[in-house]
């Protein structure tokens, strides 16, 4: 591989920050504190979630490193960091989830499997890098194709790490040709994340950035572009995040009947308190994130201080707490929102979260009716306890 190596071991890993809740740590998986989450409209760096299935790969030359775009095109090329430098510079502020975000609550409902993320499997960071609509257009494939001449319909990402799931091959995904070559879909090959270049653990020098989509999209460490007929059928794809109803287990699952993930639906999150809390009566803040996929966006966020009978409106937060965004105040197509709202607890309840996106798509209330055996997509009504003490009894 030009100028990208990837290790078999862990002992090469880079340093992390110590407020991250390390999930799993070879492969390295963590979150930060739901509290540390909503302190900054964009995420920092450092409390980025990482999402990782194999070692961390090395760039030893960034000189030599290049990607190939080959597949179902004409004429194959290789693209060095200075060819793609040369194209437009985007700045897209987009927030990337897991599909594993909130896991371990749906967990709780039946054993699922995958790594037990809390709330924080998220984050909402500034990408910059080329639009990959313009670097297709400079191998040959103008904007808005959705087939090549030579019948290329998906367009796969594939990296250089080991993954275990790929039997020790690399990471890869794909995406139709009609999302790649459109430029408002806004798919970047991102080498800059909130104004630095990516740090290793985010993919260094080059990802994928597949805004509205799943995590698992936004291939890191890019090493080919394929022009494909069929979608990619890497185990990713495949094999792994994919929703199934709650009547599949692990004798009776039949991977061909689903479609990979793509789209993420509506999520929202109450990151101002913990899953359960000992407070006085009297005001507390509610306060957290709202997402939708597919470059929707949040129409409004419902809070219940009742377990869900009542309901009152929370209000939109200003951009807070980075700098960085100062000019990029408009471009949120892709991102969260932060909400707020003060409310009294006058006694023991339960506090609830709702968003509805802007094409009225609604969160569904209850996580035993979303439950799937991969613990995919728990994006039900976000509920903490209160417990309430009075100081002089
Ligand atoms: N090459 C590579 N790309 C990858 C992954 C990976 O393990 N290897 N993990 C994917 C998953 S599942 C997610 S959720 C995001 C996480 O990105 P982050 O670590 O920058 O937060 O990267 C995606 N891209
Ligand atoms: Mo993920």
């Amino acid at each position: 591989m030009p100028g990208l190596t990837a290790p078999s071991s862990y002992s090469q890993e880079p340093p992390r920050h110590p407020i991250l809740q390390i999930n799993s740590k070879a492969t390295f998986n963590a979150e930060p504190p739901r509290s540390a989450l909503i302190s900054s409209y964009v995420t920092p760096v450092d409390f980025f979630y990482k999402r990782n299935h194999g070692p961390i790969p090395i760039v030893d030359d960034i000189e030599s490193y290049y990607v190939s775009i080959c597949g179902l095109i004409e004429n194959s090329k290789d693209l060095f960091m200075r060819d793609i430098r040369m194209l437009p510079k985007y700045n897209i502020t987009a927030t990337l989830q897991c599909a594993g975000n909130r896991r371990t609550a749906m967990s709780n409902v039946r054993t699922v499997k995958g790594v037990g993320w809390d709330v924080s499997a998220i984050g909402n960071a500034v990408w910059s890098g080329a639009k990959l609509a313009d670097v297709l257009e400079l191998v040959g494939i103008p904007n808005l194709t959705s087939v090549t001449r030579s019948g290329g319909k998906h367009v796969e990402f594939v990296s250089i790490d080991k993954c275990k799931e790929e039997n020790g091959g690399p990471y890869k995904a794909s995406i139709p040709l009609s999302q790649a070559t459109n430029p408002e879909a806004d798919v970047l090959l991102a080498y800059e994340m909130n104004g630095e270049p990516l740090n290793r653990d985010h993919g260094y020098p080059l990802r994928v950035v597949v805004p509205g989509v799943i995590g698992a999209r936004s291939v890191k460490w890019l090493d080919t572009i394929n022009i494909l007929a069929e979608e990619c059928q890497g185990f990713f794809m495949q094999k792994d995040y994919k929703m199934f109803p709650p009547s599949v287990n692990w004798d009776n699952i039949n991977w061909k009947s689903r479609r990979p993930l793509m789209d993420f639906p509506v999520q929202c999150v109450i990151c101002s308190l913990e899953d359960v809390n000992v407070m006085k009566p009297g005001k507390a803040k509610v306060s957290g994130y709202a997402v939708s996929g597919g470059g929707r966006g949040i129409e409004r966020v419902d809070i219940s201080v009742d377990g869900g009978k009542n309901w009152v409106e929370a209000s939109r937060c200003q951009k807070t707490g980075f700098p960085y965004i100062a000019d990029h105040m408009s471009s949120d197509k892709w991102a969260w929102v932060f909400f707020e709202v003060i409310i009294d607890i006058p006694h023991s309840t339960q506090i609830v979260a709702k968003a509805v996106d802007t094409a009225a798509n609604v969160q569904p209330e209850s996580v035993e009716t979303i439950w799937n055996l991969r613990g995919v997509l728990n994006t039900s009504w976000h509920r903490v306890q209160v417990r309430v003490g009075h100081s002089n009894m």
